[in-house]
């Protein structure tokens, strides 16, 4: 069925956001219809593979070398350690499997990038869709992890380019931006989204959605995080976001992004299952799996296989699209 796209401009995005909450959560329902009928949720697993250290100062993270979290540096996992990781979460009915690694970034170069290599290539022969995070990389190095069977890269742009400068200033909203470009010239999905509930307006939340329209083609997945305040960052004392707030922004990523995984990230333990119900009706399906996400608890398998049941939501199967790049818009 063809149905013509919203345009992602911020005034169109505004309008959509401003609806009534009900009009807005049918629109979200009904392009979620449209595009994804079968009613599944895509279960994502995901592996911290290289912890803490990181030299960045982003100031929502509890692996920033900056801040005193309580998260201790270690050494990338090494592919033997990783396997039984994916092997388990592939068993606990995951398909797609996300590795992050708390860097700047990595060079083609460097000898933990072949690491990296084969530990794609090993678990994307479990039949597993795979997905790395691993800070700024080269289209030369995107390239290399595409050819070893990566199936989305997530690089967030975490808010609005005028609030960026707020949360990190040991890299830029350019550099994001650089890497997401790198990732698609590859022909690799991005999955790209950001956090909520760290004093930004409404309005950069709309500004991050626009950003994201940009892209073409449009990210595979959008990941909407609710922060998960940090003991030790600077955002330790920060106000979670009303859970309105987050389901309106879920319906306006959806509608502009019908085809996209539009993934209820970190902050689930915050919301009931009543919130999180409203965030599937309004156009989520998608879901980090796993009582821990890189370093914060999640939602066990067990109270989320309860809340699937009782939703009548079945998990997503492996997509064959995910290997071919692009996905999103119309
Ligand atoms: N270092 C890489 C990078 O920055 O892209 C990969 C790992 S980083 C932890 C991946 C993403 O996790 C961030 O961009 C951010 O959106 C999310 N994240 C990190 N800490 C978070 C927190 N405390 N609450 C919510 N989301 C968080
Ligand atoms: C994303 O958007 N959220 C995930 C994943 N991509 C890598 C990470 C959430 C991290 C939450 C904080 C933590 O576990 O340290
Ligand atoms: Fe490092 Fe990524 Fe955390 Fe920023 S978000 S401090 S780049 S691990």
């Amino acid at each position: 069925m063809l149905r013509r796209v919203m345009a992602t401009d911020l005034a169109s995005l505004r309008a959509v956001y401003e609806l009534p909450f009900f009009e807005l959560i049918q629109k979200g329902r009904e392009t979620y219809c449209a595009h994804w009928p079968e009613h599944r949720v895509q279960l994502c697993k995901l592996l911290s593979i290289k912890t803490g250290g990181c030299s960045e100062n982003c100031g929502y993270c509890a692996q920033s070398a900056h801040h005193e979290t309580g998260v201790e540096a270690e050494k990338l996992m090494t592919p033997s350690q990783i396997l039984p990781e994916a092997r388990l979460a592939k068993e606990q009915g995951a398909t797609r499997f996300c590795m992050g690694a708390a860097w700047k970034g990595i060079r083609e170069e460097d000898p933990r990038f072949e690491m990296i290599l084969q530990t794609v290539r090993e678990v994307r022969a479990l039949d597993l869709e795979v997905c790395v995070t691993l800070g700024q990389i080269s289209e030369g190095a995107a390239r290399k992890l595409k050819e070893a069977g990566l199936s989305a890269y997530n690089h967030n742009i975490d808010t609005s380019p005028e609030y960026y400068p707020n949360i990190v200033t040991t890299h830029t909203f350019a550099d994001r931006m650089e890497t997401i470009g790198n990732v698609q010239r590859a022909g690799i999905s991005v999955c790209s989204g950001g956090i909520i509930g760290m004093g930004e307006s409404e309005e950069d939340r709309l500004r991050m959605l626009e950003e994201l329209g940009r892209l073409d083609p449009p990210p595979e997945s959008v990941p909407i995080n609710c922060l998960m305040a940090v003991e030790g960052t600077p955002l330790e004392g920060a106000e979670p976001v009303p859970v309105f707030q987050l389901v309106r922004l879920i319906a306006t990523a959806r509608i502009a992004f019908p085809k996209a995984k539009v993934r209820l990230s970190a902050g689930r333990t915050h919301l009931t299952p009543e919130g999180q119900a409203l965030c599937f009706f309004a156009g989520a399906n998608a879901i980090f799996f796993g009582d821990k996400l890189l370093t914060a608890e999640n939602p066990s398998d067990d109270e989320d296989r309860a809340l699937l049941a009782a939703l009548d939501l079945k998990p997503l199967a492996p997509d064959p699209e995910a290997y071919a790049g692009a996905a999103g818009g119309a």
